[in-house]
């Protein structure tokens, strides 16, 4: 397969410096233009920052892409309605008519790891949605967790979703879900979900070394990082989870379903907050930027 990676990714990748991924479907199906580019522009700043190379990854034209230059953030922001969402599924489609195409976690950890990048951070994984025992409905980001070796680095995961299935589910999968400084996991908007974590690291180089020992090993699959919202731009559990539940009776009354289901409670949450579920949903991406460089930074001086 043809890859369009941008010539800083590429030599960074040859000269062995670290790279982080970023995805693409929390900017078309995740945030609102113009903030989502905005935002998209930031957090490839922060990598930066740190001394590492970011890879905003996504399909043009049907290519995939490793990195964007800057129209294609703001295509990938403004085209709303014209970017496929594209999961693991979806990938073979988009390519083989030339489409574009906004990864998800599973999608964009594939693309990654063809092109050897380890380490990617975004916002929040996809899991086992609530009502799953009757609806089949769990995201492919876990199946693709349990294949390819990219550590994943989020907030944890919403509450629209159920945490403790999707916990139950990684551990089968055999996906090693670690807190960062933190024991109990963190639910995106929160810095606690009430579910214990099921194994604590304290710093970035603890990470590159499981990340180390899980190749020695030859354990299949990634990682996942589950690093908490930074205590100031929490929103209290008081305040968003009765505008979750708000938010999942709007979905049910208007029969959504399957691939649409994420974004539409992203977008109607925002509304309910009058955006605060924005504020933060930046500010937790941002912080995510953070650590993900500083392990990248740690694995490529370790290997
Ligand atoms: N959670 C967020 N923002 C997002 C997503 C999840 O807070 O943008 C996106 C991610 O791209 C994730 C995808 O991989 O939703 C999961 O969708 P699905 O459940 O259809 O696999
Ligand atoms: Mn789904």
């Amino acid at each position: 397969m043809d890859l369009a990676i941008t010539d800083e990714v590429r030599t960074a990748l040859a000269e062995n410096r670290p790279v982080v991924a970023l995805e693409s479907t929390i900017i078309s199906h995740g945030m609102p233009y113009p903030a989502n580019v905005a935002m998209a522009r930031e957090v490839e700043e922060i990598i930066r920052e740190h001394g590492v190379t970011p890879a905003t990854i996504a399909v043009l034209d049907g290519v995939p892409r490793i990195g964007l230059d800057d129209d294609g953030l703001e295509l990938l922001g403004s085209g709303e309605g014209t970017i496929r969402k594209v999961s693991i599924r979806d990938l073979p489609y988009v390519v083989a008519r030339g489409e574009h195409g906004a990864t998800t976690v599973a999608a964009t950890m594939r693309l990654a790891s063809l092109a050897g990048i380890r380490v990617f951070t975004t916002g929040g994984l996809g899991g086992v949605h609530r009502g799953a025992a009757s609806s089949f409905d769990e995201s492919a980001d876990l199946t693709e967790l349990a294949l390819t070796a990219v550590t994943v680095i989020s907030a944890g995961v919403k509450s629209i979703l159920d945490i403790g299935l999707t916990l139950e589910r990684m551990e089968t999968l055999g996906v090693p879900v670690l807190g960062y400084r933190t024991d109990d996991f963190p639910a995106f908007y929160t810095r606690t979900s009430g579910y214990a974590v099921p194994l604590r690291v304290d710093s970035a180089e603890e990470i590159a070394a499981l990340m180390k020992a899980k190749d020695e090993l030859g354990i299949a699959g990634g990682i996942s990082v589950a690093n908490p919202i930074p205590e100031a731009d929490e929103i209290p559990h008081e305040r968003i989870d009765a505008i979750i539940e708000q938010a999942l009776g709007d979905l049910d009354r208007l029969g959504i379903t399957g691939k649409d289901t994420t974004p539409y409670l992203l977008g109607r949450i925002v509304e309910i907050t009058g955006g605060d579920s924005l504020t933060a949903n930046i500010a937790l991406v941002k912080n995510n930027a953070h650590l993900g460089a500083e392990i990248a930074a740690a694995f490529s001086k370790m290997s």
